[in-house]
């Protein structure tokens, strides 16, 4: 199913005069205070976030999997499934492919499905954490960290594959998450398991293109409970600058303990021109991967804050790969994802209106409370019609949502590809 530009038209059209209203007032706010609307409509509209191929069916948990009607089972239907996000919000005009889940049969086929839809292919990602078919080693004592050679020589090969699949495709980086670690005190040796990923990682790091990043992931537990070879932002960046220039941190909302500050962890990886990626979602108590700006809207915000502050100022720290990294386990997957575009948009835009020469002005003054009140009042802006107009321009829905449900696309990818499809992911 493809959406064409009238269909979203013609809903946009019930609910323009209300928009309309709404952004001049806005708008003319935020002139008389000092901001540029159109310079900040143009930095929303190229903002652009990639779709994990993983995440646009029903994920599920151990405890059981709700199948959501229509979910597509082929690499293409998947594409096309962002293409209709990207055509509803127009903003996520990118794709990231999980390997070996989504090893594409036609290449070219898949390529110019992609690029009629305006989609690019954004990092790939390596799988060492489960056992393939027919594999020869097993990852159940880990891959990159295994104590055998033989496994961490298995495990580089994929790695080296999943390259060589994104290099067809137009990739740029390949992101590797490891589940690497230990379920008890005493299984492993610390200092093998990181001195062993270390030497993976080099190893696969050689085989790198030279435009390419490689974007290695942190994450303090899970599914090991005890200890993760790379547990946190600390282990990656050693590992990046172990690997070079061209390896960078990536950081996952929802792979932090408990309070963490991740706002800092960000900032001071773009100081250092070491953060590489991002993936979004939100979590109250771990890697819950639940809709972005779903439970802490705030600390959202404080993170786009220091991005914004960042791409400013830190020309040492390259653009990033902005991810989605969510599961939904029983929300409509798309329904999800337009909200975490939209939870996205809204933290950017709120950054965006943070009075930065203000803000500093007050930090030197050492003016604590007008510090606050300059980010808070950022943040408690409505940003919405900037949010609507920014997508508007680019001939998106003023409301994704509302467009969705009118225009009835559930029940339509139902129609195409039946009741009870499964797609394949976490
Ligand atoms: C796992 O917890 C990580 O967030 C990964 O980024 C991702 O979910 C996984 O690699 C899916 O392939
Ligand atoms: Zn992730
Ligand atoms: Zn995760």
């Amino acid at each position: 199913m493809k959406l064409q530009n009238q269909q979203i038209l013609d809903v946009n059209k019930k609910i323009l005069e209300e928009h309309n209203d709404n952004f001049e007032f806005l708008a003319n706010k935020l002139t008389k205070n000092g901001y540029d609307v159109n310079a900040i409509l143009s930095k929303l509209s190229e903002f652009q976030v990639a779709i994990p191929s993983w995440a646009l069916g029903a994920g599920g948990t151990r405890f059981g999997r709700f199948g959501f009607y229509g979910e597509p089972t082929t690499l293409e239907q998947k594409i096309e499934d962002v293409g209709i996000l990207h055509a509803l919000t127009q903003t996520a005009g990118a794709v990231s492919l999980h390997i070996p889940w989504d090893v594409p049969q036609d290449y070219n086929a898949v390529s110019e499905l992609a690029s009629s839809l305006d989609i690019k292919f954004d990092a790939v990602n390596s799988n060492t954490f489960q056992d393939q078919k027919d594999a020869k080693e097993s990852y159940k004592y880990g891959s990159l960290s295994n104590t055998s050679q033989a496994v961490r020589e298995q495990a580089i090969q994929h790695n080296i594959d999943v390259i060589k699949i994104g290099e067809k495709l137009g990739s740029k980086a390949l992101t590797v998450w490891l589940a690497d670690g230990s379920s008890f005190p005493g299984q492993n040796n610390f200092q093998t398991a990181f001195q062993n990923t270390q030497d993976s990682l080099k190893t696969i790091y050689k085989d790198i293109p030279e435009d390419w990043k490689m974007l290695i992931e942190y994450k303090p537990y899970e599914p090991n409970f005890y200890s993760t070879v790379i547990q946190d932002w600390g282990a990656s960046l050693m590992l990046a600058n172990e690997c070079g220039d061209k390896a960078y941190t990536l950081v996952d909302l929802g792979h932090h303990l408990p309070n963490s500050n991740i706002e800092q962890i960000v900032s001071i990886l773009s100081l250092k021109g070491k953060l590489g990626g991002f993936h979004f979602n939100d979590s109250k108590y771990g890697d819950d991967d639940l809709t972005v700006g779903s439970i802490k809207p705030y600390a959202l915000f404080l993170i786009f804050n220091e991005l914004v502050y960042g791409m400013a100022n830190n020309p040492q720290n390259p653009d990033l790969a902005w991810m989605i990294d969510a599961s939904h386990n029983i929300k409509d997957p798309l329904e999800d994802l337009i909200q975490s575009l939209e939870a996205i948009q809204e933290a950017f835009a709120r950054a965006l209106l943070v009075d930065q020469a203000a803000l500093k002005a007050a930090q030197l003054d050492n003016d604590v409370v007008k510090c606050q009140e300059i980010l808070q009042g950022a943040y408690r802006t409505d940003v919405r019609p900037l949010i609507e107009k920014a997508r508007l321009n680019r001939g998106g829905a003023i409301s994704p949502i509302k467009a969705y449900r009118e225009l009835d696309v559930r029940n339509y990818l139902i129609k195409e590809r039946g009741r009870n499809t499964v797609a394949t992911g976490l």
